[in-house]
């Protein structure tokens, strides 16, 4: 859009006077952030109108992504840049004498998602609006967004993160279109005399959905689509209700938390009430649209919306479209299965198999009856319709309901025309292995899209330094198409260049410095190799691996003062699940040794490590600047893609890691001399896992170094982890190291001593530093997003 200073100081003005009774010298930061958030939607809200009319005249598909999780972090400065007016209101600031950098950390992250499924849903949001693809997002207005975490002794500690307190000045609360979802009760078909069978319901428990709508805008052009967050509330006529404190509660708690604890039956029942409150509001909500906007017969819905099941806790669309369908728009049976399958697609996220969802079938019929009556149905026409076709094994492997339970990922490739994985290893893998049988039922229905980042947050907006770099070596074309970034590779051996990106690294590298001394009290030093790993603690990632070889470098040292070794600063910043007690365990031993390296005289600054508290997507856009490297160190086969291994790459710094995920196509990408690889491959993995010979106390025996390391975690050398040490050491050596951790440490260690060769070369590396930012433009997911639009939602960017 077009704005001059003048008029944006105006406005800005202006609107503290309206909305504070206040001028800019006496507003305080929280006041500034209100009024330049409510000028910035101001200047969107007719992009958002003129777009939604011209959707609804031009009936042209959409899509409508439901997750259970978002992740967008702030929005002031990427609705700024989207709308292409950032470097106006920074100046129009500044002439006021504000200084936005300090109003946009005003802004709580909406953290409504807890990594990267949450985060891959907003990069979605982002790339979708930006392409112009007509898109909706579809989840929860959680009240606590994922919590806030808080380093105590060294332990995690949980706290609520109440980020609506002041309010979400984004969001239109849309009281007009709240819609009723139902649960529990009875449920009984009868006959309405024409030989139509029709549900008829008893005793259902009410909840109001009303919906929030978060506009997503595009870059630079004129695409405004929505994300709609639903909270629960009493329906108005329930009132009265405000006796049954329980009735309240519940109906309070459906959308208050992100992934209530589901340790204990309550906490299970309520998120699987969670999921289908956000499905029926949402599919409810289409279809009024459809009937009051679009008015084409219900029987040719599949060429004007497609519903996205991001991993399976939205599965339950399947059955609730069928409900729709046949229940309240008398579809016949057949043909309402027809449109499901049409409509729906899936992505699947994961192959760790606590993470596909099962619900015993007793608590599906209790919470939500005429959805069994109908999942059942489908099974068993399915199971009749495939037995003498496919024979009785496939049949039975695959079937919805199994050992009394529903098998959602299931429910999601039988009612979906569309099963994709994230990274091609991880979509050959659904294939070969985990989803093989479904596989050979309906081999077209598997694809694969690699994932992608919003790279305008992830350079433009966290990385302004490089980006000035990048401009002034190559134009700005790769603002608009990251694939321009290939440009760059004419300039790897210029000498020019290689300084200025060096020179934007150490001031990246200098500002997270700055943070580190604020936040944790440690001084690094920038010149130090920043090593990093960010992203979720679980055991998979191996954040343990990454441990154990600081704990070499730091008795390396130990044996030898004098070592020669090129400064490193371990930065680690992670969430544990809260009832995931092992990798709490790590986050405290992480801590400990933190504090035992850190105070060592005589590691004399050699090696520091930092755990950043509370890693989140803001957190991330100060870390991943700095990097030159990232960890992306899990056992091959185990992480889906991973995301932060794509923003690293981005913002030049040089991937440490395993052949798993997107990391295979990164290497690719990048080639050998450009990134540092080691470990077992997913075949190793495999073979071990067929043989069932690995034995990790061998290693544990025969490998001194090794030996000697896992010994500190119980012999008292890492203080004041009696309880954890052990842990620790026996999931390393009795339980037989679930993921390999030992099996690479010695390939790990040689690639290590690489990077460190590497590093000392400064040409060399910052030459290989370019090749990895000039071969990431594959990585944007403007181009996940076109693929998923072109193969799998058959939806049109607007031109
Ligand atoms: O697809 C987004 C993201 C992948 O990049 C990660 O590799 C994968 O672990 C993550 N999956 C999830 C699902 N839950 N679990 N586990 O977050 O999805």
């Amino acid at each position: 859009m077009k704005l001059s200073k003048k008029q944006f100081k105006q406005d800005f003005e202006q609107r503290l006077i309206t909305k504070f009774a206040t001028d800019v010298t006496k507003a305080g930061p929280q006041e500034k952030f209100a009024a330049l958030a409510s000028v910035v939607k101001n200047y969107y809200s007719k992009i958002w109108q003129a777009d939604n009319e011209y959707k609804d005249e031009s009936k042209k598909k959409q899509t409508y992504y439901f997750s259970i999780e978002f992740l967008p972090g702030k929005m002031l400065k990427s609705n700024l840049l989207n709308l292409g007016i950032l470097p106006t209101v920074r100046e129009g600031l500044e002439d006021l004498g504000v200084d936005l950098d300090e109003i946009a950390i005003i802004e709580p992250d909406m953290a409504i998602g807890n990594g990267g499924l949450g985060r891959l849903a907003s990069c979605f949001m982002d790339s979708l609006a930006s392409t112009g693809l007509p898109a909706n997002g579809n989840g929860i207005r959680y009240r606590y967004g994922l919590f806030k975490q808080k380093i105590v002794d060294g332990y995690q500690v949980e706290l609520p993160d109440s980020w609506l307190d002041n309010g979400n000045p984004w969001e239109v609360r849309r009281s007009d279109k709240a819609i009723e979802v139902r649960f529990g009760g009875e449920v009984w078909l009868e006959d309405d005399g024409k030989g139509n069978l029709i549900p008829q319901y008893k005793n259902q428990e009410r909840v109001l959905a009303v919906p929030y709508d978060t506009p997503m805008v595009g870059y630079e052009n004129t695409t405004v689509n929505n994300m709609c967050l639903w909270r629960s509330e009493v329906p108005k006529d329930l009132d009265l209700q405000f006796q049954n404190l329980e009735y309240m509660r519940q109906t309070a708690m459906l959308s208050s938390e992100l992934y209530p604890d589901d340790s204990n039956y309550d906490g299970r029942l309520l998120r699987l009430k969670q999921e289908y409150f956000f499905v029926s509001a949402g599919l409810q909500r289409i279809m009024r649209h459809y009937h009051s906007t679009i008015k084409a017969p219900i029987n040719q819905i599949a060429e004007y919306i497609a519903v996205h099941i991001n991993d399976t806790h939205p599965a339950l669309c399947v059955p609730e479209f069928m409900r729709l369908l046949v229940d309240e728009y008398n579809v016949p049976w057949d043909r309402a299965w027809d449109l499901t399958v049409k409509v729906m697609s899936y992505t699947n996220h994961t192959i760790l198999s606590e993470a596909l969802e099962k619900w015993p079938e007793d608590m599906v019929k209790t919470l939500l009856p005429r959805i069994y009556q109908i999942i059942v149905e489908l099974d068993r026409r399915r199971t009749a319709e495939l037995l003498p076709k496919v024979g009785a094994t496939l049949v039975h492997n695959t079937r919805i309901i199994k050992d009394g339970q529903i098998h959602m990922a299931n429910l999601s490739i039988i009612g979906s025309h569309s099963t994709n994985g994230v990274a091609k290893l991880h979509s050959d893998l659904l294939k070969d292995v985990e989803l093989h049988d479904f596989y050979e039922i309906y081999p077209e229905r598997f694809n694969n899209k690699t994932n992608g980042i919003a790279d305008r947050r992830w350079s433009q907006i966290a990385n302004e330094r490089l980006s000035t770099v990048i401009d002034e070596t190559i134009g700005k074309t790769w603002r608009h198409n990251l694939n321009d970034l290939k440009l760059l590779e004419a300039y790897k051996n210029d000498t020019e260049t290689l300084e200025r990106l060096d020179a934007a690294k150490f001031d990246d590298k200098q500002r997270l410095a700055e943070l580190i001394k604020e936040r944790n009290g440690i001084t690094v030093n920038p010149e130090a190799i920043f090593d990093v790993q960010v992203k979720r603690l679980h055991a998979y990632k191996r954040q343990l691996l990454n441990v154990l070889h600081i704990l070499k470098l730091y008795f390396d040292i130990k044996d030898n003062p004098e070592l020669d070794m090129v400064p490193r600063v371990f930065i680690f910043g992670a969430k544990a699940a809260p009832g995931y007690h092992y990798a709490k365990s790590i986050i405290k031993a992480i801590n400990e040794i933190a504090g035992m390296i850190n105070n060592d005289p005589e590691v004399k600054d050699r090696i520091k490590v930092v755990f950043m508290e509370n890693y989140n997507v803001s957190l991330a856009e100060v870390i991943i600047p700095a990097a030159n490297v990232g960890e992306q160190i899990s056992l091959a086969s185990k992480e889906a893609s991973g995301t932060s291994n794509m923003k690293f790459m981005l913002n030049g710094a040089l991937t440490m890691g395993t052949l798993d995920g997107a990391n295979i196509e990164i290497f690719d990408a990048v080639g050998a001399g450009n990134y540092f690889k080691f470990g077992l491959t997913k075949d190793e993995v495999y073979a071990y896992y067929k043989n069932n010979n690995y034995n990790a106390r061998d290693i544990y025996e025969q490998n001194p170094v090794i030996h000697r390391i896992l010994d500190a975690f119980i012999d008292g050398t890492i203080p004041n982890i009696s309880m954890e040490g052990p842990e620790i050491f026996d999931s390393l050596t009795t339980y037989n190291d679930e993921y390999f951790v030992l099996r690479d440490f010695k390939d790990y260690v040689r690639a290590q001593k690489s990077l460190e060769t590497l590093y000392r070369d400064k040409t060399a590396w910052t030459k290989a530093t370019l090749m990895n930012i000039a071969n990431s433009g594959r990585f944007s997911s403007d181009r996940t997003v076109r693929e998923y639009a072109e193969d799998i939602w058959y939806i049109k960017p607007k031109q």
